[in-house]
């Protein structure tokens, strides 16, 4: 027999996955922020955490407990809005499952299952972070971070590599094997392409010499492999650097993958800097060259999105970080990001405000002095607007 508590609690989770989000009076001109996460742990469905038999579980216990639903790679498929969400359970594993929805702002459901992604090796302990690719040779691909014990006396080093797996329908995967990079010895935050260059699968790579540390890994590389089914890549060209006393000094990493408009590239990334309290993780943006998707043609100083109010605090606090957005035919573009490791939003905006936040803004002038004259050109010329009224 069904647990009686079962109806209350599923009807209680109907009102929460039904509820209708709007958009919230945050406002920079840029995109808009909502109300409402899109997904949370307690979108999950109740079946995947309760035993809901009332005889092997008369106290309706949670049996296995969802810690956290955040980083969520993002597709447009059959006219559905695809979220394949970075779901941890209490036991710190994360997994991948879809979420999807009519509407890119509400709605969004879990399919029944999580994905059962085949793996390359016994030891494979955890993935994370998907970056969803609908490749013009005809697969979806998805690239996620694969992390492994590194097997020495401290428990927490590990080697993360880019695992990559091809898909038609986001339910079964063919996993091929892992990307080599001839030349760096770990990678995060691995996006490819949907596009061929010089007849090869392009990707963007974050060389790191440690598990945390990227080290002498200059930021945001590029690199071309002959075959997805043996993805080797040497050479990685640099796109978009760190820097000293900017938003990327510890880290960058690709975010969403790269969306394809008639001014470039557009890149949604992220860039970290250590404080006193721990990585702070911003959201960044950048434009790269349509015939040499390295060369970046627009990077805007600063963040672009930043954690505020609520989502400064959860699991991994003052962190926002994405992995997938979607562009529509119509230009409208939906970020889904999430905050402090712990919830999913989406950001609304169009393809072309990005392009004009991109190419309108200063870039980072680097230095204080120059920061400020930066500034006072704005209020200058803005304040003879106003004196002319
Ligand atoms: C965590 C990731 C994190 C990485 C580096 C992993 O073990 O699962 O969320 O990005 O460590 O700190
Ligand atoms: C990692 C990422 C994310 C995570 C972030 C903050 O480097 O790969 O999974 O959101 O750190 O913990």
């Amino acid at each position: 027999m069904i647990h009686p508590r079962y109806e209350m609690m599923n009807e209680q989770q109907e009102m929460l996955l039904s509820r209708p989000n709007k958009k919230s009076s945050f406002y920079n001109g840029i995109y808009d922020r909502y109300e409402h996460p899109v997904l949370t742990r307690d979108h999950i469905p109740l079946y995947w955490r309760y035993d809901l038999d009332a005889e092997t579980n008369p106290h309706f216990e949670e049996r296995l407990g969802i810690n956290a639903v955040f980083n969520a790679g993002a597709i447009k498929l059959d006219g559905r809005y695809c979220l394949v969400a970075r779901v941890e359970g209490n036991d710190r594993k994360s997994f991948f499952a879809v979420a999807e929805s009519d509407d890119p702002t509400e709605g969004f459901r879990f399919r029944s299952h999580p994905i059962r992604m085949p793996v390359n090796a016994e030891d494979e302990t955890n993935v994370y972070d998907m970056r969803l690719t609908q490749h013009e040779d005809g697969w979806i691909y998805g690239v996620f971070c694969v992390e492994k014990s590194a097997g020495t006396a401290d428990l927490s080093d590990a080697v993360a590599s880019a695992g990559i797996a091809r898909t038609k329908d986001l339910a079964n995967w063919e996993r091929l094997p892992d990307l080599i990079t001839l030349r760096s010895p770990q990678q995060r935050n691995v996006t490819l392409l949907p596009e061929f260059v010089d007849g090869k699968y392009a990707f963007y790579t974050r060389p790191m010499d440690g598990f945390i540390e990227t080290g002498s890994g200059g930021g945001i590389g590029f690199g071309l492999a002959d075959d997805i089914t043996h993805a080797v890549i040497d050479e990685e060209r640099m796109t978009s650097i760190r820097r000293y006393h900017t938003i990327t000094e510890s880290k960058n990493g690709a975010g969403a993958t790269p969306i394809k408009t008639d001014r470039g590239w557009l890149h949604i990334a992220h860039g970290v800097r250590n404080t006193a309290a721990g990585l702070r993780y911003v959201i960044y943006c950048f434009v790269t060259d349509l015939k040499e998707p390295w060369k970046v043609i627009a990077e805007p100083g600063g963040y672009l999105i930043a954690p505020q109010k609520g989502e400064r605090v959860g699991d991994v606090s003052n962190v926002v970080f994405t992995n997938g957005a979607i562009a529509d035919d119509n230009g409208d573009l939906y970020i889904y990001y999430a905050s402090s490791d712990t919830r999913l939003h989406v950001a609304s905006s169009t393809v072309d405000r990005l392009l004009d936040y991109a190419f309108g803004c200063p870039a980072d002038a680097l230095r204080t002095a120059k920061c400020v004259e930066q500034r006072c050109e704005l209020i200058d010329r803005n304040l003879g607007l106003l004196m002319d009224k």
